[in-house]
């Protein structure tokens, strides 16, 4: 969709946990809990009953992904290998929950960045890969505990939870139904992540990211963004799945089984997504009226480093130059919706007027979201 109204990012906010975990403390734990596993089942296994847990490598997951840290709401349980997952507190309704107390820090700063108050905001949307319960709306407790008049909701599209967030924002902006919309993207994700996975324990990481958007002639912050257009895509896949759900009350399957966890065929998903995600982005400029060669800045999904470079190759027909496609995943891991969004606050600020970034998602759905920008 495009607009003749113009409506800008006018500010965005990030918020990280204080604990994170390192490759090394990460595998270190897991081939402690393999090794385990496979003393406990040596007959099973001699048998050939059940497979020995292979072995984590730290230098394995930086090639294969580009990942060195990642951070983690709570780091107590991870790394206990008789429990393998993290140790949240229990809080009473009356509190402040989990989810929202990530999306209000995040998205205090994104106020602050884009000079606004709360009056100022009118819809705030939560959008992310997993919410904390099905209602009341995380959306609406984050509303309320910001003191902000209007409405609120969640939404989930996995990975392109941010970018269909900030489209439904812009249509609000650009249609003149909304004065200004906050989109909040808490990735709770540690919670899903299955820890005695030796191929996916290392992929992702909690964060919260939060982003302004307004009309133009409202907007007053330092760095503004114009959304020059949005572009998503759905395709259904069942390559990167996660079937954790309240059915399983009534069809009498554990929720949290190995089955129910986030799983994927990786190396399918590499191959089928690069080219979407690459297609997606050149289509959408072409129709804009805007070459490839003509953006400064690709703030791409973070999700795998040698799948940015395979997909800023293609765009560009070269290697992408240093900080022309910014990489997050070091220190940050996969944090499905929020990746693209920290690549864009970390590496925004030195862009000049005028120039041009686009800002894509790509992942489970398989879904991909885009924006075109442009700095004002
Ligand atoms: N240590 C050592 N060796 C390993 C490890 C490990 N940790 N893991 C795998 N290996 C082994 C494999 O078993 C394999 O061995 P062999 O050759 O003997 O079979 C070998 O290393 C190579 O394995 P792969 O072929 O799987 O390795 P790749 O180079 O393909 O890398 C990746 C694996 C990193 C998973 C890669 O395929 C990838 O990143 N693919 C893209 C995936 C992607 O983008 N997924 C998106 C998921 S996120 C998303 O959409 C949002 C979901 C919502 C959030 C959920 C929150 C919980």
């Amino acid at each position: 969709m495009t607009s003749n109204k113009s409506v800008v990012i006018s500010g965005s906010g990030l918020w990280t946990p204080e604990y994170s975990i390192s490759n090394e403390e990460l595998v270190d734990a897991y081939n402690n809990y393999a090794e385990k596993y496979n003393q406990d089942n040596a007959q099973a296994i001699a048998t050939g009953d059940i497979a020995e847990k292979p072995f984590s490598s730290a230098e394995f997951i930086t090639k294969a992904s580009g990942i060195k840290s990642r951070y983690v709401y709570r780091k107590d349980g991870i790394l206990d290998i008789n429990r393998m997952r993290p140790i949240f507190e229990t809080r009473h309704r009356d509190e402040l929950s989990h989810q929202a107390e990530m999306a209000f820090n995040a998205a205090k700063t994104a106020l602050s960045d884009a000079n606004k108050t709360a009056e100022d905001i009118d819809v705030v949307i939560v959008s992310c890969a997993y919410t904390q319960r099905a209602y009341p709306a995380i959306a609406i407790e984050v509303q309320h505990e910001l003191g902000i008049q209007g409405f609120g909701f969640d939404m989930l599209v996995a990975c392109s939870a941010g970018t269909f967030a900030l489209q439904r924002a812009y249509e609000m902006i650009a249609a003149g139904t909304a004065k200004g919309v906050l989109v909040i993207n808490p990735e709770l994700a540690s919670p899903q992540v299955n820890y005695c996975n030796r191929d996916s324990h290392f992929i992702f990481g909690d964060v919260a990211m939060a982003t302004v958007i307004e009309a133009a002639e409202s907007a007053t912050s330092e760095h503004q963004y114009e959304i020059l257009g949005t572009k998503a895509v759905t395709n259904y896949s069942n390559n990167i799945r996660s079937d954790f759900s309240y059915l399983s009350r009534a069809d009498d399957t554990d929720p949290f089984a190995e089955d129910r966890l986030f799983h994927q065929e990786g190396r399918k998903v590499f191959k089928e997504v690069c080219p979407m995600a690459a297609e997606h982005i050149t289509s959408q400029l072409n129709k804009l009226g805007i070459n490839n060669s003509e953006v400064k800045r690709w703030w791409l999904h973070q999700a795998n480093i040698n799948m940015n470079q395979l997909i800023a190759k293609k765009l560009l027909g070269r290697d992408p130059e240093e900080n022309e496609a910014p990489i997050v995943l070091d220190r940050f891991a996969n944090t499905a919706s929020a990746g693209s969004l920290i690549a864009f606050n970390q590496h925004n600020k030195d862009l000049a007027s005028g120039d041009i970034g686009l800002l894509c998602s790509f992942g489970a759905g398989y879904s991909i979201g885009s924006l075109a920008l442009r700095k004002l």
